[in-house]
């Protein structure tokens, strides 16, 4: 049976709000009571530089702190196990997913979500990193020296966008110039996710046998439904298509692991900021309902018993990582 890990990445510099990095302790609590959970801890970024100003901002914080993320689950044993990444900014994803890279060199990716985040450096308006981890994961360090860490790359024809309706103007000719598999929350709405769904995983990988990374931002919900998130925007695809699409992807038996990013406690009002929680809690539960079934079939065969808060433990390995990465031996690896 798979079990559950859950990785801690308490992480904000890839915007400017303060707040998304209380995200994971909040959903830790919340997921421990319905799921069987391997806790790996959260993740210490105070090491990784100082607060900047720049071409992107805190860009050392946002290098070195994905290099600790990516080496955190490059690491870790991930064999019979399904990686849970919380958030944090959408930033946090250039480490997630360079680290199960290493596991799974072939992962296809379903970034769902109201932006592109690809911006490149030079691109972005507004320099918050978070609207440019998938720019490095596709290009490589671009000349950063802070990013010079990064090895593994994603193919464009293994990336998926679900949702997107807020795209900046290069970002749709990088995603048109790199044939990026992209729907549209006018899409979802129009057609649904089980057929767009069926048909980009079909385009990204052909034989059905690669794992299947879901990168989740809780803005792809339309404005009215996600207080509690940095940057909404509005006409988001129906609520009930994204649920579905948590849980079409679990069914595939591919799903891997997936990130939840992007919930900000401190915004929105005491109830609206629970909505947004609430929502974001669906969609994990959705897209772990698969692996629930297991946990509950298993607890019929050896006992009696129905599956409640009382037999279900939270095993808590906490780990601390160290960064151990300087910069010297890699620097010439980075072409400037
Ligand atoms: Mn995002």
């Amino acid at each position: 049976m798979k079990q559950i890990k859950l990785l801690g990445i308490p992480f904000s510099a890839g915007q400017p709000l303060s707040g998304v990095d209380q995200a994971p302790e909040i959903f830790r609590k919340e997921l421990s009571s319905s799921h069987e959970i391997v806790d790996l801890g959260d993740l210490d970024f105070s090491l990784c530089g100082e607060r900047s100003t720049g071409i992107i901002k805190n860009e050392r914080i946002c290098g070195l702190g994905n290099a600790l993320i990516s080496e955190a689950i490059a690491s870790e044993n991930l064999t019979d196990s399904f990686l849970l990444n919380i958030g944090g900014d959408h930033g946090i994803a250039l480490g997630t997913i360079h680290g199960l890279l290493h596991h799974h060199p072939d992962l296809v990716v379903v970034w769902v979500d109201a932006h592109g985040d690809i911006n490149t450096p030079h691109s972005s308006t507004s320099g918050n990193f978070h609207g440019m981890p998938l720019s490095f994961l596709i290009n490589g360090c671009q000349g950063r020296e802070d990013f010079a860490w990064l090895r593994k790359r994603l193919a464009p024809e293994r990336l998926i966008y679900m949702g997107p309706r807020d795209l900046d103007q290069e970002e749709k000719s990088i995603i048109e110039e790199s044939g990026i598999q992209y729907y549209s929350s006018e899409d979802i709405n129009k057609y649904g996710v089980e057929v767009l769904l069926k048909h980009a995983l079909r385009a990204a990988d052909p034989l059905g046998k690669s794992r299947i990374h879901l990168s989740f931002d809780v803005d792809v919900f339309d404005e009215t439904d996600v207080a509690a998130t940095g940057t909404r925007v509005k006409d988001g695809p129906r609520k009930s298509e994204i649920l579905k699409l948590a849980s079409l992807l679990g069914d595939t038996g591919r799903l891997q692991s997936m990130d939840l990013v992007e919930v900000n406690p401190e915004l929105g009002s005491t109830e609206t900021m629970k909505e947004t929680i609430d929502l974001a809690l669906e969609f994990t539960h959705s897209a772990l309902s698969h692996l629930l079934v297991k946990v509950l079939q298993k607890s019929r065969d050896t006992a009696p018993l129905f599956l409640d808060s009382s037999n279900v433990q939270c095993q808590v390995q906490k780990k601390y990582y160290q960064l151990h990465y300087s910069l010297e031996p890699f620097g010439h690896l980075c072409h400037l």
